[in-house]
Parts: structure tokens; sequence; C-alpha cells
């Protein structure tokens, strides 16, 4: 089975519109002019400010539950638990089929040259996502912008002489970038050494006569680019229900500072005193070591990368009006204080944790993030996509 051919994938989609003139919690955002220098003054309001934008976030994904009735598979959708007795996380697995609930298709799931070429869910084009064109030409407020749940289903069958998939990190000459790593066998998650393994399975298949091929995804909902709920490292949050459903896409989408750290320390109190990161500043990438070391494409699972120690998770959560906390490797939370800081930045579930990030060749500085997790009752942990629009 050919790996890269993947068909589709549960994809969470969210509409985004712009009423007229409100304010909302991602307006109260404010970044400092060292860091707006380079912005057009379109991009800022009077007050100096970055555009409120978005304005308004819909989310119109279905829940997927477990046993989801959209689906003739409902003996195997749902989340396995992995964890063992004693653990500190909570670790789930999911295995769903590509499409379950809200999800997208890609031209290879009924298109056999299309399939066999890799015109795979990752060869999506990101320009339908275009949120800043319908934002410079002021389109009307009700306007739908982001549907992200399309029908890909080429008319046209031509033989195509040069049949080469797409797959693209960064989009109009650096206006779009992709801070998501492609999933394949070699993913790494925090629970398994070498990678996931074979993640897709191929259930129905037109080879076999299907009209249609059809596949299984099985991951850990900690692999490669992810966030953590606040239930993977508290019970009685796991327990109450603060799944990867309960985050706040708010937090999740809005203006972020992409910023370098040290290279030869974690991320310790002095650390976070040295970045000088403004009071205002509500999400931030933190580029370290790990990029340099390339350590997310690794074979196997490094506990040297650098994350935060406990000290530098309490200096952020004390000293800033951080919310959304990225880093470039599977945890947050340095190996030696892997647990101890991870339970300070989830304690009052208002942080969220993006791990996995890819920030290679991106430069410092500010632009909208807009990160989208699968909307997984009861998961702890899910698969994230990661983009930045500059
Ligand atoms: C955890 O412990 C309980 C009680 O001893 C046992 O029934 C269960 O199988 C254990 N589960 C795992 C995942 O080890
Ligand atoms: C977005 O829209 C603008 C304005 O129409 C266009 O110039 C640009 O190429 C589009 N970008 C993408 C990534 O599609
Ligand atoms: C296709 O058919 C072959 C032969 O019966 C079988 O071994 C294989 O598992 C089938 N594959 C799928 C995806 O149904
Ligand atoms: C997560 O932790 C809580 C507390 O141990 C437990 O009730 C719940 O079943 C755990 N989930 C898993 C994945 O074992
Ligand atoms: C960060 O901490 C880990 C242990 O958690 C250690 O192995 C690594 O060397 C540290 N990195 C730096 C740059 O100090
Ligand atoms: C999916 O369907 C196409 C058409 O039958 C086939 O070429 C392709 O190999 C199928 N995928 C797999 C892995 O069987």
């Amino acid at each position: 089975m050919v790996l890269r051919n993947v068909l589709a994938a549960m994809f969470l989609t969210a509409v985004i519109t712009f009423p007229s003139s409100e304010s909302s919690s991602v307006a109260e955002d404010a970044y400092p002019s060292s860091f707006t220098a380079a912005m057009t003054s379109c991009d800022l309001d009077e007050g100096g400010r970055l555009f409120p934008y978005p304005q308004r976030i819909t989310d119109t994904t279905l829940t997927c539950l477990h046993g989801d009735r959209t689906t003739a598979l409902e003996s195997s959708s749902g989340f396995r638990r992995v964890l063992k007795n004693g653990s500190l996380a909570n670790n789930s697995e999911m295995k769903i089929p590509t499409h379950t609930g809200t999800h997208v298709d890609a031209p290879g799931h009924v298109y056999d040259h299309y399939f066999d070429a890799g015109f795979d869910v990752d060869t999506l084009d990101l320009h339908v996502l275009n949120v800043s064109r319908a934002y410079q030409e002021k389109m009307s407020p009700k306007l739908i912008l982001l549907m992200l749940v399309i029908s890909y289903v080429s008319s046209s069958t031509q033989d195509g002489d040069e049949l080469i998939p797409p797959r693209v990190d960064v989009y109009e000459s650096g206006k779009i970038y992709d801070i998501t790593h492609r999933v394949s066998s070699r993913t790494l998650s925090g629970i398994y050494v070498e990678g996931i393994g074979e993640y897709l399975t191929l259930y129905l298949s037109m080879r076999n006569g299907s009209d249609y091929n059809f596949s299984i995804i099985k991951l850990p909902a900690h692999s490669g680019t992810h966030v953590d709920a606040p239930g993977h490292f508290y019970e009685n949050y796991f327990e109450e229900g603060f799944d990867v459903d309960s985050l706040d896409l708010e937090v999740l989408n809005g203006p972020a500072l992409l910023v370098d750290v040290p290279r030869d320390k974690n991320i310790t109190a002095e650390v976070m005193k040295s970045l000088n990161i403004p009071k205002g500043v509500k999400r931030v990438l933190f580029r370290t070591l790990n990029t340099d070391r390339q350590l997310m494409t690794q074979k196997r699972f490094d506990t040297s990368y650098v994350g935060f120690m406990e000290d530098g998770a309490q200096w952020l959560k004390d000293n800033t009006d951080i919310k959304l906390v990225g880093i470039d490797y599977l945890s947050v939370a340095a190996y030696d204080d892997l647990v101890s800081a991870h339970r300070v930045f989830l304690k009052s579930r208002e942080i969220i944790l993006v791990e996995g990030l890819k920030l290679d060749d991106v430069e410092t500085g500010l632009y909208n993030v807009h990160c989208l997790p699968l909307r997984l009752l009861g998961a702890e942990g899910s698969p994230i996509r990661c983009i930045l629009i500059k």
C-alpha cells in the first residue's frame, strides 16, 4: 500500500464572517510598535493595534462522536485508550474512517489515476482559505469566508501527461505559510519511540471493485503537529469533559508573534524574561534549537529537546497575557519538567498548547495564526492544522 496515497482526512471547518464593527476579545490584542513597524497602515486601527481580525468565528464542524453514526463503520470509529495505569498523562489514540463527519475529499477518492499519482489531501490548495482576499475586497459582512469542505471532484479526466501533485508550504511567496508537519508513518509521537507506523488502512478499494477508495486513519492523538487539551494532564478535567472540542477558537486564531529563543538553554523564567514579550500579546510561537536540529523529522523521539522548564511556564503565566503557546517539538515542556510544566500551563484551562510546529524558513515577526484542531469529543489531544498569514 502506498502510504502517501491518502484519500481524505477529517477536517475541521470554520466559517469566519465579518460583522460590521463588533468588537471581540480578539480585538483586544495589542502589539507594540516595534513589532508592527513593518506593517502597512491598513493592518492597524487608529490606536496602532492590529486590526481586529477575524471578528467572528463560527464553527460549522460536526462533533466527532464515539461510534459516529455518519459512518457505516461504527465498530471501528472512536478512540482507544492506550494509557497504562499510573501514567502521569492521558493519551488517546484515534481510529476513524477518513470520510467521517465533516471531512474533505481529495481527487483520488474517485479517480484511479489521481489516486495513483498522489493527489491526496496534502495536495489540496490553501487558496480556498484566502481570508485576505475577501478582507481586502470588503465583501458583504454576511459573507461566508472560509469553507474548507470542498467538493474537489474534477470534472475532467483528461489524461494528464504530467500528473504532479502540488505540495506547498509557502503560498504567494510568503503570504501564507503552512506550519504543520505532514503526517506519515515516520511521524513522531511521544509514546512511540520510532514513529507511528502505518496510519492508513485501505478499507474499500477501487482495485477490489469498489466505486471509490476509502481509508481508515489510526493515529495517536498527540502525533506530529497537535494540540493538548486540559484533560491531558488533569484527571478531573478529563472526567469533566475538557477535551479538544472545548478549546477556544478565538485563542487558536488571531495575531501571533513568532520569536527565536536563545539556543543554549531550555526556556526558564530567566529566558522568558529576556524575551521582553510585551503585555497584550496573546499568542506566541517559540522557535528553539529544536528547529535547528530538525528534531521533528528525525527517526527517533529525542528527549534532549528544548522546552519550558516549570519556572519558565510559571513566569509566562504570571507575567504575560499569552494564551496560545506554540513550540517546535512534541512537547512544550522540557523532558525533565514534562509533567510539572504541562500542569502549570493547563491548570487554569486558559492557555492552549500547540506542539510540533514546523517553523523553519519563516521569519520572526507578526502574523495572523490560524489553528484548527479536529473536533474529537472526549479526546485530550488532536492533530491540528496551523497556518500563518502575513
Ligand atoms: C488498570 O487497572 C485496573 C484495575 O487493576 C485493571 O482492571 C485494568 O485492566 C488496568 N488497565 C490498564 C490499561 O492497565
Ligand atoms: C488572495 O487574494 C488576493 C486578492 O484577490 C490575490 O491577489 C492573491 O493572489 C490571493 N492569494 C491566495 C493565496 O490565493
Ligand atoms: C482486495 O482483495 C484482495 C484479494 O481478495 C484482498 O487480499 C485485499 O485485502 C482486498 N483489499 C481491500 C482493500 O479490500
Ligand atoms: C484519564 O484519566 C482519568 C483519571 O485517571 C480516567 O478516569 C480516565 O479514564 C483516563 N483516561 C484514560 C485515557 O485512561
Ligand atoms: C534542555 O533540557 C533537556 C532535558 O529536559 C536536556 O537534555 C537538554 O540538553 C536541555 N537543552 C539545553 C539547550 O540546555
Ligand atoms: C485506490 O484505487 C485505485 C483505483 O483502483 C487504485 O489504483 C489504487 O491502487 C487504490 N488504492 C489502493 C492502495 O489499492
